[in-house]
């Protein structure tokens, strides 16, 4: 495994700080919303589509090569035996956010606990099903650690949260409980 610390001539504008991967095409539908929380947040990434099943090779290349690229988080989604995000996490010491998106057959539970139960030593943060969207905002919460304006656009976002709520709340009791 090569997972050495992103040299600086690597670290440049070029480099996206967040690489959302998806097994196949057809989780783009799910994980774009990953993509869009970050394009709010101004945070650069890139899409990838690389398969644990089939296309295992570049599966590893890639994530054996992340961190010296100077990428600083992944997120990946897949569906069904979803073992990507736990693939990727074998072979990188990023934080690797797992998203499980949602089946036919199984409704996404199948997605799950394929990524949600990995093997002591091995963790993958996994956000709901088809939560793409909180994956986005995991990984600027983590790239915030380091770089207080995120964090400033994080808190804003959190207010905005927060506001929205109370104004419900308010209308509600303006307008009086339904029967
Ligand atoms: C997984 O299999 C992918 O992540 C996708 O969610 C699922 C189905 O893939 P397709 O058959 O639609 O390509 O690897």
């Amino acid at each position: 495994m090569s997972d050495r610390a992103p040299k600086d001539t690597e670290s440049d504008s070029a480099v996206p700080a967040v690489v959302i991967v998806m097994g196949s095409d057809s989780d783009l539908p799910v994980m774009k919303e990953a993509g869009a929380a970050l394009d709010e947040l101004g945070v650069s990434y890139q899409l990838e589509i690389l398969s644990a099943h089939r296309t295992p090779e570049q599966a590893r290349e890639f994530a054996s090569a992340a961190r010296e690229r100077g990428i600083k988080v992944i997120i990946a989604g897949a569906g069904g035996a979803a073992h990507l995000p736990g693939v990727l996490a074998a072979y990188t010491t990023l934080p690797v956010i797992g998203v499980p998106i949602t089946t036919a057959n199984l409704g996404g539970l199948d997605s799950l606990l394929s990524i949600v139960q990995m093997p002591r030593g091995v963790p993958v943060a996994t956000v709901a099903i088809n939560g793409a969207r909180n994956a986005g905002i995991l990984a600027a919460q983590v790239l915030a650690l380091t770089d207080a304006d995120l964090q400033e656009q994080l808190i804003t976002q959190k207010r905005a949260l927060a506001e929205a709520v109370i104004e419900k709340a308010n209308l509600i009791k303006e307008q009086g409980q339904p029967c």
